[in-house]
């Protein structure tokens, strides 16, 4: 069942089962290769794109990814794991994306860029990028996944496959 979150004046329509996996983009960018009829959002932190930076060159150059959004949240640490510095923040990252091949790249620094560039996400032309940069930490009543990893890519392949 799809969901609608909204964030200011846009709706996102969303399928609530969760594919997790960490670094993100690179085996999102495989179901984006194999499923080229549907768009794919990846949510990625800077992290997760350090350690596996050199997917952006497959997303940007291999002509296969045009219907890849990648949205980078970037609070340059590794913070689930214990707040690790990455000093992405002192990275361009939308310079890095352009490098490599991504149609457009935009970074978010308030609420009005980021809804400015999730718009700009969704009209151009993919591979595209926005990071958004945050503060590291999280809420105190974050939850936790409630299904295991199993079940959760059964179901995302059962949804792919509809
Ligand atoms: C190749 C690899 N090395 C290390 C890890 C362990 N690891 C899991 S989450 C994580 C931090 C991810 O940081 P980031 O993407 O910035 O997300 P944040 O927690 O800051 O939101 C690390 C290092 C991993 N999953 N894969
Ligand atoms: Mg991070």
């Amino acid at each position: 069942m799809m969901q609608d979150f909204r964030l200011g004046g846009i709706t996102l329509t969303v399928h609530p089962i969760p594919f997790h996996s960490i670094p993100t983009h690179t085996p999102q960018t495989s179901i984006a290769i194999g499923k080229p009829s549907r768009g794919v959002y990846i949510i990625d932190g800077d992290g997760a794109l350090l350690m596996h930076m050199g997917n952006m060159s497959r997303i940007g150059t291999s002509g296969l990814c045009n219907n890849i959004r990648h949205i980078v949240i970037n609070n340059g640490v590794h913070d689930s794991v214990g707040q690790q510095e990455t000093k992405m923040h002192l990275v361009d990252i939308p310079a890095m994306a352009l490098a490599n091949g991504y149609k457009t790249a935009m970074r978010a620094t308030n609420e009005d860029e980021i809804i400015g560039g999730i718009n700009a996400l969704a009209t151009s032309e993919g591979p595209s990028l926005l990071e958004i940069l945050v503060k590291p930490g999280a809420r105190k009543d974050l939850g936790r996944p409630t299904t295991s990893p199993l079940e959760n890519v059964d179901a995302f392949r059962d949804f792919l496959n509809h």
